[in-house]
């Protein structure tokens, strides 16, 4: 080896090392790429949405990228009502706890998603008249379910998307039987069931200054009445090219200075056209020419804003690394994302850092880059 080869080599595995970079073998499509719960660790933690297949560990290449790259994880869906609680008197929770034997293995926390939510509801649930019942339901759901995961899931998004868009609350099944107290009573129920867990209030466009004002008074209703709240999950589901950098900055200060954490516990980019924002998933756009616009591949000019934005956002997260707990992806690669299915079903979008293939994407490197720099 000549001087400069040598010289070159150690430059590149100093470069690999600061970076995060976790030497494995091949065979992996983790292999020799850089670490982003690695290159944030002192900062926060650094999650991804797992779906069904990824708990069941059926896909490995996308298990060694979970490895490598995150040390937190949301379930996409297997928490939600509709799934682990399906009838009235019982709960499957054969996914719920593999999820968690996974965590534990992999060195990645759980943040349960979500106890109460309007959406994602078992049928029974809807059917119930009384009051007095639906009562019943509400709190041994949250007894049941937070206090079976006491001590083995870090966080719970204890309620999700309780607001409308202009700050006021939705009218869901929960405002309807219960009235607007039933978020305290929600994270008050929490606290009892699993004292030592951090409680969130979790939704998307909440850092919207409409919405985020009603999210304050949720959050103050909270805290007023003496009841815990740790945290706050601002989604992030965003579209390039129209981040709302200056919002979500004013936010982060916002929600911190009530004395709770902030949690970004979504997050992706969408590049497709919408004529709407925010994460509604009853949200629907009619198919029409132009609706998918890169079935074969994301055009180098969409690829480099994708990039940019998730600097840029990166940037402001470090800069207030001080009041963020965990940035979450809301998917591993871009195939795996929601958003190829919704507002209209099959699409192909490319929000995430990882593309199809389960490489990392030009915003990745950016995302490394930043974080490596502070
Ligand atoms: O990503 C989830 C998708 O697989 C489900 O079909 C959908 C159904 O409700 O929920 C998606 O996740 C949502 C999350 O639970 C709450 N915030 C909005 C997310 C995207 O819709």
């Amino acid at each position: 080896m000549n001087t400069l080869m040598f010289y070159c080599c150690h430059v590149l595995a100093a470069v690999c090392l600061n970076m995060g970079c976790i030497a494995q073998t091949s065979g992996n499509a983790a292999a020799g790429i850089p670490s982003l719960k690695e290159t944030y660790k002192a900062d926060f933690l650094i999650g991804t949405a797992l779906n069904t297949g990824q708990i069941n560990e059926r896909d490995q290449r996308a298990g060694s990228l979970i490895a490598q790259q995150f040390n937190a994880a949301t379930p996409e869906n297997i928490m939600k009502a509709q799934l682990i609680h399906p009838e009235w008197d019982r709960y499957a929770f054969d996914l719920p706890d593999k999820l968690i034997q996974y965590g534990n293995r992999n060195g990645i926390v759980i943040n349960g998603h979500t106890l109460i939510w309007h959406s994602q509801l078992p049928a029974f649930a809807r059917r119930i008249q009384s009051v007095d019942s639906f009562r019943t339901f509400f709190s041994d759901h949250i007894k049941t379910v937070a206090g079976r995961y006491k001590g083995k899931v870090q966080s719970w998004d204890v309620v999700n998307e309780a607001l409308n868009e202009d700050g006021s609350m939705r009218r869901s099944v929960f405002l309807q039987q219960l009235g607007p107290g039933f978020v305290t009573e929600a994270f008050r129920l929490a606290a009892e069931a699993s004292p030592g867990t951090q409680l969130y209030y979790n939704d998307y466009n909440n850092e919207q200054p409409a919405k985020r004002a009603g999210c304050i008074q949720l959050i103050k209703n909270i805290q007023t009445a003496g009841v815990r709240i740790d945290g706050v999950g601002i989604q992030g589901h965003w579209h390039v090219g129209k981040v709302p950098f200056k919002n979500i900055e004013e936010s982060i200060l916002q929600y911190a200075a009530l004395g709770i954490k902030v949690a970004f516990t979504e997050l992706d980019l969408e590049v497709l056209p919408r004529n709407f924002q925010g994460a509604d998933v009853n949200q629907r756009m009619q198919e029409g020419a132009g609706i998918d616009p890169y079935k074969d591949a994301l055009p180098d000019s969409v690829q480099l804003q994708l990039a940019q934005d998730y600097e840029n956002l990166f940037k402001l997260f470090i800069k207030h690394r001080d009041k963020i707990a965990r940035v979450t992806f809301w998917g591993v690669t871009d195939g795996d994302s929601w958003l190829n299915g919704w507002p209209v079903r099959g699409r192909t979008n490319y929000p995430l850092l990882f593309d199809r293939n389960y490489q990392p994407k030009p915003a990745f490197y950016k995302v490394i880059e930043v974080g490596s720099r502070k």
